[in-house]
């Protein structure tokens, strides 16, 4: 019988081959894989926990907030505060940043988590989930502020969501490929079911909300435009659409076989650069997507180079299949070249 590897043995084996992994970051990722856990059973219970259905507020966003959102967060920031692995944490559903409070030692890490993303999908059972973000805190300072946060997405030591599915999987990256471990729940633990994750370079795939078409700016019609004439079209193949309205589970599909997902900016609101967040959707998404082969632009510059100014700033999101990604990329800057100079 082919032994499991749960998800503390592997982690424990990463930190003994080459340090990769350092014993604070080691508790931080099992903490994340425990709350996780409990999100998962949570979800689970659905109408008969009580957990389905709005919580009567609003986060930062000027969104309003599911139950489960609350619930998600609270699960993740009680299991995280008192370990001694954090300085402090920020969330989709915080307007500030959460500091460690006194009573427990502060650690050297940073945890920004969107604790349950997908919100819509909730009451209507489809898939949803958790994303986070590892940062080191800043060498020097003796407090944590909000600026400490702000650190460009190739900073992260850790990044990886759990998607609440059919089954529970968490998918993690320390910076050495991308593995996946389902939960199982006899024995209450994550166990190992795939190393190395791949993204193929190519994909007949594409995930974008198409209601929104109307919007969208010139390059990302004329990719989605070539895409629909298929096998007639530029392109000379036909394409197939998926859209689960998480990006979790978006992103999941395409770490498993691949494909195109896009959240780009649009009309709808020209001010913001998009609807994802940047510090704790899109970065996160980005690095474990770039770890298993693929890439992740904003059309413009890759996602993992782009420096915060702020803790809840939006982001363009293109990702998944890298030959994709280059040629929506290529689109954008080809509309910029034909731009008349000021
Ligand atoms: P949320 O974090 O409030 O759940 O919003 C993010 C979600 C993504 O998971 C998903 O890709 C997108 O919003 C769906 O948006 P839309 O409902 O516009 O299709
Ligand atoms: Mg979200």
């Amino acid at each position: 019988m082919t032994q499991k590897i749960s998800l503390t043995r592997y982690l424990v084996e990463q930190q003994r081959v080459d340090g990769r992994i350092p014993p604070q970051l080691r508790l931080l990722i099992e903490v994340v894989a425990r709350a996780c856990k409990r999100v998962s059973q949570a979800v689970n219970k659905g109408a008969l926990g009580g957990v389905l259905g709005t919580a009567g507020s609003e986060n930062v966003q000027g969104e309003v907030q599911k139950k489960l959102d609350i619930i998600a967060n609270e699960v993740l920031i009680e299991a995280n505060e008192w370990g001694g692995h954090l300085a402090a944490m920020a969330s989709e559903e915080m307007d500030g940043i959460y500091v460690v409070p006194n009573r427990y030692p502060q650690g050297e890490y940073l945890l920004l988590f969107d604790p349950l993303d997908g919100s819509s999908n909730i009451d209507v059972n489809v898939s949803i989930g958790t994303i986070f973000s590892v940062l080191r805190k800043p060498a020097g300072d003796a407090g944590v502020e909000e600026k400490d946060f702000l650190q460009p997405g190739k900073c992260q030591v850790a990044a990886g969501y759990c998607v609440y599915g059919p089954q529970t999987t968490l998918v993690l990256t320390v910076g050495d490929g991308v593995a996946m471990f389902t939960l199982d729940r006899e024995q209450g633990s994550f166990v190992l079911i795939e190393e190395n994750v791949r993204i193929p370079a190519d994909t007949k795939e594409f995930a974008i909300n198409m209601s929104n078409m109307r919007h969208w700016d010139a390059p990302v019609r004329r990719y989605i435009d070539e895409c629909l004439e298929g096998q007639d079209g530029p392109r000379g193949k036909n394409f197939n659409m998926r859209w689960i309205a998480s990006m979790v589970a978006d992103v999941h599909r395409i770490l498993t076989r691949g494909g195109i997902f896009m959240y780009p900016w649009d009309k709808r609101e020209p001010d913001k650069p998009g609807k994802l967040r940047l510090m704790y959707e899109a970065n996160p998404m980005a690095w474990l997507v770039e770890q298993a082969g693929g890439a992740a632009t904003n059309g413009h510059e890759r996602i993992l180079d782009i420096q915060p100014g702020k803790l809840h700033e939006r982001v363009s999101v293109i990702l998944g299949s890298k030959n994709e990604v280059e040629r929506v990329t290529a689109y954008h800057r080809d509309a910029e070249a034909r731009q008349p100079a000021a």
